[in-house]
């Protein structure tokens, strides 16, 4: 059976599902489109010439009888909205990070797919699925390098549009890192402060950049994490694990070392859509196949309300510029099962640690 998805929200990573789900990944097709803007959804299916719907309204896609799966790519906000009511139908749903903008609102996320009785959410945390992130995590588990003891991670961009406020650092683009390092080292977080070096002279008047968030975790592992969005260099995830006998960092993409004109270079990527494209694949792919055997695998609503626990902490570490407590509810039963980590494996992936 082809899985036929209605995709909400199509700017730039609802495009860009768009394109995987009809040109690359197999066992789908998007059947219907919706954006807030009418000429968004217009232009998707022109651009992947689609033979789909669009619908004017979110809810009205959501309930449409062909429409068996959802993704949801539109603004944070609206996340929790859409999510709800795609459970709501009993429809498996894929939401774009984050699951929504408060721990609050993913709880709601979380309870109402406890009262479905069957997981229908997967978050769209790519990270664990990148090939440099499972090499990486493959060493931390080997124990070679000893218990990790610091991480020491940057999230760079290059620019910035005049949207981006000072708390999106946080819930835009640290909310990657706050999923995936949990993933990485197996713990939680139990606090955060933010620290704000000196302001970039590329940063727009509204906006703190660069930051640093300290977070410390329940066993004790402190993380330092920059975030600087108006780098200019290069779009640049880094990680290294400081472990008690030994150091492991998450590899840069491959790129040809050129010497020429008595210089020595090597590119560095600006897109995230490039960085990430190969985990991007994967993961929807594990969705797709997920919803059709019945049994999802991938980031859960429960990582969902995981990361933004901590999200919340460090929006008012940001204003408080105190050590902030981040406190979770205890796991429910329903999820103690889901080992997102083995599962993936489960899924076939190459792992190369050498
Ligand atoms: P975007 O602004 O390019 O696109 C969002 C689209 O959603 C727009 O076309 C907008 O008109 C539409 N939209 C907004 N509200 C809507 C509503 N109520 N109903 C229907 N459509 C609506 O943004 P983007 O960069 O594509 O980001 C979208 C989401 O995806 C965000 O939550 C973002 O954090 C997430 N994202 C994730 C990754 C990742 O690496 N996993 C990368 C980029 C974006
Ligand atoms: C963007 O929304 C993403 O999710 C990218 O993966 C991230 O790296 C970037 O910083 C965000 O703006």
């Amino acid at each position: 059976m082809t899985l036929q998805i209605g995709v909400i929200g199509c700017g730039a990573i609802g495009q860009d599902h768009i394109r995987r789900l009809t040109h690359t990944l197999s066992g789908a097709r998007v059947v219907a489109v919706n954006d807030i803007e009418p000429k968004q959804a217009h232009n998707a299916v022109s651009t992947d010439a689609l033979n789909a719907t669009v619908y004017a309204n979110a809810r009205d896609l959501i309930a449409a009888s062909d429409v068996q799966a959802v993704l949801v790519a539109s603004w944070g906000p609206t996340h929790e909205e859409f999510v709800l009511e795609a459970v709501a139908h009993g429809k498996a749903v894929f939401c774009e990070k984050p699951l929504a903008v408060t721990a609050e609102g993913c709880m709601r996320i979380v309870q109402a797919e406890q009262r479905y009785g069957r997981r229908l959410v997967q978050v769209g945390f790519m990270r664990p699925y990148d090939e440099g992130y499972r090499a990486l995590k493959k060493i931390v588990d080997s124990g070679i390098i000893g218990a990790p003891l610091m991480l020491h991670c940057a999230h760079r961009n290059p620019t910035v549009g005049e949207r981006y406020t000072t708390d999106m650092a946080i819930t835009d683009t640290l909310i990657h890192e706050l999923d995936v390092l949990r993933w990485l080292i197996g713990d939680d977080y139990v606090s955060a402060q933010v620290v704000y070096p000196k302001k970039s002279r590329h940063a727009q008047p509204h906006l703190a950049d660069p930051q640093i968030v300290l977070l410390e975790t329940a066993k004790g592992v402190r993380i330092d994490v920059e975030i600087f969005v108006n780098c200019q260099y290069g779009y640049d995830i880094q990680c290294e694990v400081v472990g008690e006998n030994g150091i492991a960092k998450l590899p840069d993409p491959q790129a040809v070392p050129l010497k020429h004109g008595a210089q020595l270079a090597t590119a560095v990527l600006t897109d995230w859509k490039e960085r990430f494209i190969a985990a991007y694949d994967v993961e929807l792919q594990a969705f797709i196949d997920g919803v059709r055997v019945g049994a999802l695998t991938g980031p859960s609503a429960w990582d969902g309300y995981a990361a933004a626990v901590a999200a919340d902490a460090c929006v008012r570490a940001q204003k408080s510029a105190a050590v902030e407590r981040i406190e979770m509810v205890a796991r429910p039963a329903f999820y103690a099962g889901v080992d997102r980590v083995r599962s993936v494996d489960a899924g076939g992936m190459s792992l190369d640690c050498r």
